[in-house]
């Protein structure tokens, strides 16, 4: 296979363990710390969890391991979305398992949690692993979104790990995947077949994370790389000084990605839908906030600017939101109906009957391609998909209707022309920063830890991550910790809440006071490609947001 120099250079980085995990795996001691309990609803949650629930905390120290040394078969699969790390989780794990036995195996279910149900898995070798060291990608082994939860499923999957006498399976997945591999560890448990379960916290998104969780890993990647085309876009807006870009970044609900990209490039307008939503701003009063912008940067000769959108924001204006639960509930019903009509002036008379007047009107306002994108196929949940929603453009069609009401009525003279971009793909198998390269090896290396020390429904965790790698803490955290009960189609379930932006936060603070400074000015930052190689102070900073929060 042909390789970039870039991609020949990274096989060769040694990323950096905690100073705790350095040493023999013999001198490597788990300390227990306090009982643990979840973050609300604890009787319901200690029922649902009788064998692990209230576990202790654990941190790794050097002193004398009284973990057995038999040889162990340790199962790894990649769930969700890709991340930049997530090779790397599986070569600190790798690592950890060889060097305490070189008899031990890893063993890599294919394509997801599927790959465990259907028993298609690989057997690592150093060779294979080696051909993925400190790269982007899940492609090692593959990813999917097949949800674990089912009696069933556990069943087969406690077939398939005692056919191979696989000891532990190893989950890298996001909240719903980690709140999956709580509730296998407790099935596990409960049937006594000795099988731990241990989850790695993984998204782009930033949504997982807690008292615990400082961060998921893939983020720090994900958004520098957003952040540099961000950038670029400035710069190329402040060359020409004709365009407005709009910019959609990813993140599904959370606007983490959004907001940690604004405060590495400083654009004109960042939108946060947990604002939008708190304040209950209108799809009209968004365009007026970002009209302002325009207009009086338009006053000082400035026809140009960037505004950041995050990807979930359709689902946070409140006359939207009403309107997607209702569409989904009358798909739910009708769609047979529905589906049956062909133009749409038909769809419109029949939604025109089925909707409330209200959700109606808001419908009707919205431009032609973004009512078609509404009706599109419904997600497996029957959830209208609204990441394929283009609320960037939406957002343009909006400023844009607003602009020429103002320029009507003399208020506005400048030029309004807008491009738009989605950023989302391009960021999340980039090569892993050295921060996620480390932080990620780190997390494969201690999970295996947690593992040696018998531990099962556990979240391996490094902490203090805004400080050098040397100062980090590893150790584990029950899963059960992190849940509290959600209704979840129309049951109440076991959850890992999932972490929107705080609005008291000190990110997003720091963020609401500089903006107006931003919209009027240009005073757009350029932070440039991920530097892999060169002065500490370019290579292993991590994220704004990690470090406005920790320091
Ligand atoms: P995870 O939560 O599984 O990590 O995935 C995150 C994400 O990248 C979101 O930002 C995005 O909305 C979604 O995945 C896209 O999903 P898909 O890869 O199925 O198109």
């Amino acid at each position: 296979m042909e390789l970039s120099p870039l991609q020949k250079e990274r096989y060769n980085y040694a990323p950096k363990l905690p100073e705790m995990l350095k040493h023999q795996i013999a001198e490597i001691e788990a300390v227990e710390g306090k009982a643990t309990e979840s973050v609300s609803d604890q009787e319901e949650i200690k029922a649902l969890f009788p064998n692990t629930y209230g576990m202790k905390e654990v941190t790794f120290k050097k002193g004398k391991s009284s973990a057995k040394n038999s040889t162990l078969r340790v199962g790894v699969i990649l769930s969700g979305g890709q991340a930049p790390g997530g090779h790397n989780v599986i070569t600190g794990l790798y690592d950890a398992l060889k060097k305490t036995n070189k008899d031990n195996e890893l063993f890599g279910f294919k394509n997801g949690p599927s790959g465990l149900l259907d028993d298609d898995y690989l057997v690592f070798t150093d060779e294979y692993i080696d051909s993925y060291r400190n790269t982007g990608g899940f492609d090692i082994i593959g990813s999917g979104r097949t949800k674990l939860e089912t009696e069933e499923q556990f069943a087969i999957a406690e077939k398939v790990c005692q056919k191979h006498s696989i000891n532990a399976i190893v989950i890298i997945g996001g909240d719903d995947s980690n709140t999956n591999a709580a509730v296998l560890a407790e099935y596990f448990a409960a049937h006594k077949c000795g099988i731990q379960v241990i989850g790695c916290p993984k998204t782009i998104d930033g949504d997982l994370k807690n008292d615990v969780i400082e961060t998921s890993f893939g983020f720090d990647t994900a958004t520098k790389t957003y952040s540099e085309l961000i950038g670029n876009i400035e710069r190329d807006a402040n060359s020409a000084k004709k365009y407005w870009h709009f910019v959609k970044v990813m993140g599904r609900s959370a606007s983490h990605i959004a907001l940690e990209c604004a405060l590495e490039t400083q654009p004109n307008v960042c939108l946060i839908s947990e604002e939008v939503e708190s304040k209950q701003m209108s799809l009209s009063d968004i365009a007026d906030q970002v009209a302002s912008s325009v207009v009086k940067r338009s006053e000082k000769g400035d026809n140009f600017g960037v505004v950041i959108i995050p990807e979930g924001l359709i689902e946070f204006v409140p006359e939207v939101k009403s309107l997607i639960s209702e569409l989904n509930d009358l798909m739910a019903i009708k769609e047979k109906e529905f589906t049956a009509l062909n133009t749409l002036d038909e769809k419109k008379a029949f939604l025109n009957a089925n909707l409330t007047s209200e959700s109606y009107e808001t419908y009707s306002f919205l431009p032609l391609d973004i009512q078609a994108q509404l009706l599109m196929d419904r997600d497996p949940h029957g959830n209208v998909q609204v990441s394929r929603i283009e609320t960037e453009k939406l957002i343009i069609s909006l400023v844009d209707s607003k602009l020429k009401r103002l320029k009507k009525d003399g208020k506005y003279s400048g030029k309004f022309s807008a491009l738009n971009h989605f950023f989302g793909y391009e960021g999340r198998c980039a090569f892993p920063s050295n921060f996620d390269a480390d932080y990620c090896y780190s997390l494969g290396y201690n999970a295996f830890m947690l593992i040696l020390n018998g531990y099962t429904g556990y979240l391996s965790t490094i902490k203090n991550l805004s400080k050098s790698s040397d100062n980090w803490v590893a150790g584990g955290i029950p899963i059960t910790k992190m849940m509290n009960l959600e209704q979840r189609h129309g049951k109440k379930k076991p959850v890992i809440r999932k972490a929107l932006v705080e609005l008291d936060g000190k990110p997003f603070r720091y963020f609401a006071q500089h903006r107006d400074e931003w919209s009027e000015n240009t005073r757009y930052l350029y932070p440039g490609a991920i530097q892999y190689y060169g002065p500490s102070s370019v290579c292993d900073i991590t994220t704004r947001t990690l470090e406005l929060e920790q320091n």
